[in-house]
């Protein structure tokens, strides 16, 4: 009887097999769409925002300027990031594993405390009772109900990563699986440990920081600071975790990529829990508070063993995609395999376009800037968000988006809808950005500032003039932007109309170059590699994946002392 009860809560996805509880399946359907919603607020305030920082448009004025800037960071770092990672983390726990979902209603209610303080934040954002940016800074003051906002939410995804792990003990206590738990489950552990750590840090800043705008306590700003960004950076690293398991697993859906070596994969994630939330004091380089050997120790020794842990993936990842596609026979040469990739399923190019930006882009900048004598010439100029766009947009948003295309027909099983727009959106978007964050780089290599609204300094009792290239870079910003905007809401369009009025998938009649249904769906089922060409791939290893692992390491060194040499020039001693 419990049996039966219990089977009509679960189907069986005609795709992938898995066993799949109803219940997760709503909760990742309510937090993918809050997601896009969220989603939508930071686009329009992102392109608002480009269209003032283009010195030549210089479109809002500063009060406006400063409230969206706060709306966009809050909207799209906070909200619709965390939304999309309790949905990832409700697909990777109950759904990945096969099991119930251990408290549906504390699931609800989690998720409900998470919309209240979402909404409650916005209102006070937009009614212009928190111009206090994303950082919220003490002692810049904003409305109790502000910080009362950020806490709810807090606590709502707090409750619910507290579900992911539920699932692991329901899963291991009713045997629904066998052997260790999946690498993308394993990814989501990673994730779901350091938001405990990212979120505690945000209780630890956020409920004082409530009670002082009430007036019952004083915040040190120094504290403030760095309690701040345990939260702050930290946050950014469970977007890193839950992005690579977004490439583990689009790289097996898209092109049946294989894990090559389970174990460096898995202490890769160790890595990240370990050293990730010590890399916070990069955010304090300039800070008089602490010595230097404090700085040092936490950004180049910490934050290296952090950077080992993306460089493991930057080449685990491209080489289980090598290695996947070899099995599937294309062998040619080093780059058969990467040439002949489905360049035109979103899932996949998304994907890819990912990993490229975060890794050459993201990566390269964010340890040169991180390093604690290069610091002082990137320190609060616009080579700052430069950086943070290429790792959170670039990388991370973009791989979400990429995983939509494949959550669309699996999940909501519906056909993606606009199939020829969302077969150019990964690239729109990608292009957009990556022009966008490589010239808010190069204008703040001049020393333009970020955040602020007006670098021309009209009325200030000094005048600062930038060189003429710096003109032609915030142009970039602005177009780059808008770019990235069009890609946007074409994910967004393509995303909801798919959603609420798609047609449904019939998983019987899938054929080839179906129109909304990507490739890897069509071809997932019939998966079986013969023996012979499994030695073969293996005796080959991943030679093309070498070759851009050895380009990667010369962009790098390049970029590097580059900056060395610009700070030796700074310093002009002598
Ligand atoms: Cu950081």
């Amino acid at each position: 009887m419990v049996e039966m009860v219990m089977d009509r809560l679960f189907r069986k996805c005609p795709v992938t097999g898995l066993r799949v509880h109803q219940t997760s399946e709503t909760l990742v359907k309510f937090n993918a769409v809050a997601a896009i919603v969220a989603f939508l607020v930071g686009v329009v305030a992102a392109f608002l925002l480009a269209m003032t920082r283009w010195q030549a448009v210089h479109l809002l004025p500063a009060d406006w300027y400063y409230r969206m800037l706060t709306a966009h960071g809050l909207n799209m770092l906070i909200f619709f990031i965390i939304f999309f990672e309790m949905a990832i983390l409700y697909f990777a726990g109950p759904i990945l594993l096969g099991c119930r979902q251990p408290a549906p209603k504390t699931a609800w209610a989690a998720f409900g405390l998470m919309v209240v303080g979402a909404v409650l934040v916005d209102v006070m954002v937009f009614a212009g009772h928190a111009d206090v940016l994303f950082t919220s800074y003490v002692p810049l003051r904003a409305h109790p109900l502000y910080y009362l906002g950020i806490i709810l939410f807090a606590v709502g995804a707090l409750i619910a990563v507290s579900l992911f792990f539920a699932a692991l003990v329901v899963a291991r206590r009713e045997k629904t699986y066998e052997g260790s738990i999946p690498l993308v489950s394993f990814g989501g552990l990673a994730a779901a440990i350091i938001a405990v750590i990212t979120l505690l840090h945000g209780a630890a800043i956020y409920v004082p920081t409530f009670l002082w705008s009430l007036g019952k306590m004083e915040v040190d700003p120094q504290v403030y600071r760095m309690v701040f960004w345990g939260l702050g950076h930290s946050s950014q690293q469970i977007n890193v975790a839950a992005m690579v398991a977004v490439w583990y697993l689009m790289g097996g859906l898209t092109i049946g990529a294989v894990v090559v070596n389970e174990k460096i994969s898995r202490w890769a994630f160790v890595l990240y829990v370990l050293f990730i939330s010590m890399a916070s004091a990069h955010h304090l380089l300039v800070d008089p508070g602490m010595g230097p050997s404090w700085k040092v120790w936490n950004t180049s020794y910490a934050m290296y063993l952090a950077v080992l842990a993306s460089m493991m993936h930057g080449f685990t990842v491209p080489a289980g995609m090598e290695m996947g596609q070899r099995l599937r026979g294309f062998r040619k040469g080093k780059f058969e395999w990467l040439r002949r990739a489905p360049w035109s399923d979103p899932g996949f190019s998304g994907t890819w376009l990912s990993l490229v930006i975060f890794g050459f882009l993201g990566g390269i900048t964010g340890v040169t800037q991180g390093t604690e004598q290069i610091n002082i010439i990137s320190h609060n100029t616009l080579r700052v968000p430069g950086h943070f766009h290429v790792t959170v947009v670039g990388g991370t948003a973009l791989a979400f988006m990429a995983l939509t295309y494949y959550v669309i027909p699996l999940i909501f099983r519906r056909k993606v809808a606009f199939w020829g727009l969302a077969r150019w959106q990964p690239y729109l978007f990608a292009i957009g950005i990556v022009c966008m964050s490589m010239s808010m780089t190069f204008a703040g290599a001049f020393g333009v500032p970020r955040r602020h609204w007006d670098i021309s300094f009209t009325n200030a009792p000094f005048g600062l003039e930038f060189p003429p290239a710096v003109d032609m870079m915030m142009a970039g910003l602005g177009l780059g932007g808008s770019l990235a905007v069009v890609g946007a809401l074409a994910y967004i369009a393509i995303a909801v109309v798919s959603v609420f009025f798609g047609q449904r998938v019939d998983f019987d009649k899938l054929e080839p170059g179906m129109a909304g249904i990507p490739q890897g769906i069509i071809r997932l089922p019939a998966q079986a590699h013969s023996e012979e060409a499994s030695a073969k791939a293996h005796e080959e290893g991943a030679p093309g994946t070498m070759v851009l692992v050895f380009v990667f390491l010369a962009v790098f060194i390049l970029y590097y002392f580059t900056n060395w040499k610009l700070l030796s020039l700074v310093w002009k001693i002598g």
